[in-house]
């Protein structure tokens, strides 16, 4: 770990930083997302490095999603392993959905290595991908799924994504919640609901949201006043009066 003091001004974003070098360190995080991770700053940067209303917006139509689904899978790469492991394995304990991993840049002995991290972190299973469960429309590593998760859901779960899964899944006919600091990425675009905040504040917010709601009605109500591309121009709008401030 670097030694930046507490009392920097930006000492949380500098942590992370040292928290997914580690991460790449460890083998879980792809050398490519460090570069991701930068463009995740530079958004965070912009939005005011908080959880802004847009965010809170999305994150309750996103438990509502979650908690109406009749099979939810939490997606994890490289990124989101090493940035939240317990926030993740929270999520899957608050919904009872399974953690799979699935990753963009094929690397051997990776993907074990996250489903290592996760078990060591307390998840009490992780699924992997397989050769016998294929996502349509896709040709990347990420087309690798497991049966009983992914492949089977109707509810994804897909935080830090890039933009080519994100449509395969939708076209598919699956919902996707997404957490993505860039409202302008194909992900934010494309995804049934997007958190624009970074996954280490949204992940906590989101379990809590969760466990809130009081029941189904409640959900659907939330779910039929949503509109993700109404969140996202809110993001934009504050993304460019940030220069007043933020
Ligand atoms: O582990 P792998 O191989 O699956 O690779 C994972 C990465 C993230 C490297 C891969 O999916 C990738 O290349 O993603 P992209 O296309 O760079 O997209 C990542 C998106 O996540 C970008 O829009 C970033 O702005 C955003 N992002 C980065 N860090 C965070 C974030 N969003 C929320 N929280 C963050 N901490």
């Amino acid at each position: 770990m670097s030694d930046v003091p507490k009392t920097h001004p930006r000492y949380l974003s500098l942590t992370l930083r040292d928290t997914i070098v580690a991460g790449v360190e460890q083998g879980i995080t792809s050398i490519h997302g460090l570069i991701a991770h930068g463009r995740g700053e530079a958004f965070d940067y912009l939005i005011g490095e908080a959880t802004q209303p847009f965010a809170i917006e999305a994150i309750h139509a996103a438990a509502a999603m979650l908690c109406l689904a009749e099979h939810p899978v939490i997606s994890v790469n490289g990124n989101v392993a090493a940035l939240a492991p317990e926030a993740l394995i929270q999520l899957g304990q608050v919904l009872n959905a399974p953690l799979e991993v699935n990753i963009f840049h094929t690397e051997t002995g990776r993907e074990q290595k996250i489903r290592a991290y996760l078990l060591k972190h307390g998840a009490s299973d992780v699924l992997m991908p397989t050769t016998e469960a294929r996502l349509s429309y896709i040709d990347s590593n990420r087309k690798f799924v497991h049966p009983d998760g992914i492949f089977k859901a109707d509810v994804v779960f897909v935080p830090l994504e890039d933009g080519d899964r994100c449509e395969a899944l939708r076209k598919m006919g699956k919902d996707v919640v997404t957490v993505d600091l860039n409202p302008m990425s194909r992900t934010a675009k494309q995804a049934s609901i997007t958190i624009v905040d970074n996954v280490v504040r949204a992940l906590p917010l989101l379990c809590e949201k969760i466990r809130e709601l009081s029941s189904d009605a409640t959900a659907q109500n939330i779910l039929k006043k949503y509109s993700n591309a109404a969140v996202l121009q809110k993001a934009l709008e504050h993304i460019s009066r940030s220069g007043n401030g933020n």
